[in-house]
Parts: C-alpha cells; structure tokens; sequence
C-alpha cells in the first residue's frame, strides 16, 4: 500500500496525490507539515513534505516520488515507452524545479502566505513568472499535452502550479496554448480532487483552509 505523508495543500504533495489519481492506485495519506507538524519518526531527513512510502521503499522530493510513480506504475502511460518523449518529459521537469519554482514560488508566498514583498517586488516576479511561462507556452504549441498526446510526468510537476498560477490577482500575459492546456487539466477528475484546492488570499484563510482539508484522501 502507498502511504503519503504530506498536508493537502501543499502543491509538491498536490503532485505526488494527482499522479496517484491519474493512475488509479490506492492510497491513504497523512496529515502532516505546517500547522499539523512533523512526527518523531518522520522518514524525511529535510522535514519536509511530501514523502511517499510504498511497501516500505520511502521516497522523498515531489519529483522523484513522480518519477518513481510514473517509472513503477505508470508504463506507456505517465512514463512514455518512446526515450525521446520521455526525455523531453524528464526535461520539462527539471525546468520546473530549476526554473519556474524558483519564481513562483516566492511569488505566491509574498500573495497568499504573508512573507515581505515591495510591489517592485511583486511585478518583477510576475513578469519573470509571464516570461517563463511564454517558454512553456511554446512548447505546447500544437499539442494536447507536454510532450505531445500523451500525459505525462511533465504535465504533472507543472500543471499542479497551475492552479494557482491562473487564479492568483496577478497579471498574466495571453497564452493561447497554455490557456488550452490549463482547460484540458481542469477537465481531468484527479486534476479537480487533488490540485483544485482553494487556498485563500492571506495566511488566516490559508490556516483555515490547510485545517479544513485535514483527513479527506
Ligand atoms: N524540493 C522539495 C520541496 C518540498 C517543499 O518545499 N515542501 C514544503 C511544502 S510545499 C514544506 O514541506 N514546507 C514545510 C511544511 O509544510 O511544514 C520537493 O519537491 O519535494
């Protein structure tokens, strides 16, 4: 059995719990990290979440917890047959992580969890955020998903920000293609459980919505 160890708001855990969905594997998670804290035996040696144990083979970073996922359990499927779509996939999510969350995620900190932020600060974000995502929205030119018709662990790291990136009161630039892409992910029921989770617009809201997740799968 799949435990996950992490608190359902947090978008690195939104990961790991929408790729359990898209695959269809049973799972029980734990509340765990920020107002529910960390247990004395937690497996997770940087006290964050999420961490992923599966038949006591413990897994820790959203994006190895994907990979190991898609890689395990998700054949042809999340984790293409094809080497060069799974490349690219692998691609897309290095980007992510040394990308596009070094952006957004103070950004969203600075809107929504209350750390110190100029509006000089603000907009500098926003617009290195618009950029970034020009990227990406060049990538799903023509194209259903990430790497081409099929969902992938790619679409799984970025789309899981998405959320947030496109109902957070920012500017955004138009993207046609990453518009398109964001609609097709808000049709997909895991996307709707386990991504779609409001979040509130200071840290109170935040804490009250973190709580009023606590126990739901
Ligand atoms: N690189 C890590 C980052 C994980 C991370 O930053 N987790 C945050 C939540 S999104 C965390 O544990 N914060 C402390 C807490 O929840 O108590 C990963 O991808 O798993």
């Amino acid at each position: 059995m799949i435990t996950v160890l992490g608190r359902r708001n947090s978008a690195n855990v939104q990961k790991v719990l929408w790729a359990i969905g898209e695959l269809g594997l049973p799972y029980v998670r734990q509340d765990v990290g920020g107002s529910f804290g960390f247990p004395d035996d937690y497996p997770n040696p940087n006290k964050i979440v999420p961490t992923l144990n599966d038949n006591d083979l413990v897994v820790w970073e959203s994006g190895a917890c994907v990979r190991y996922l898609a890689s395990t359990y998700g054949q042809g499927n999340l984790w293409p047959d094809d080497i060069a779509t799974r490349t690219t996939a692998d691609m897309w999510m290095e980007w992510h992580r040394s990308d596009i969350t070094q952006i957004f995620f103070p950004l969203f900190m600075i809107l929504v969890r209350g750390w110190p932020g100029t509006p000089q600060k603000i907009e500098k974000l926003t617009q290195d955020c618009a950029r970034l995502f020009q990227q990406l929205d060049h990538q799903l030119e023509n194209k259903t998903f990430i790497c081409g018709d099929q969902l992938t662990s790619a679409d799984i790291v970025n789309g899981a920000i998405m959320y947030r990136y496109m109902t957070l009161p920012i500017a955004r630039p138009e993207l046609t293609h990453l518009q398109a892409w964001y609609l097709r992910l808000t049709q997909r029921p895991a996307f709707q459980k386990h991504v779609m989770i409001e979040y509130g617009s200071n840290p109170e809201q935040w804490n009250q919505h973190e709580q009023s997740n606590a126990g739901i799968q």
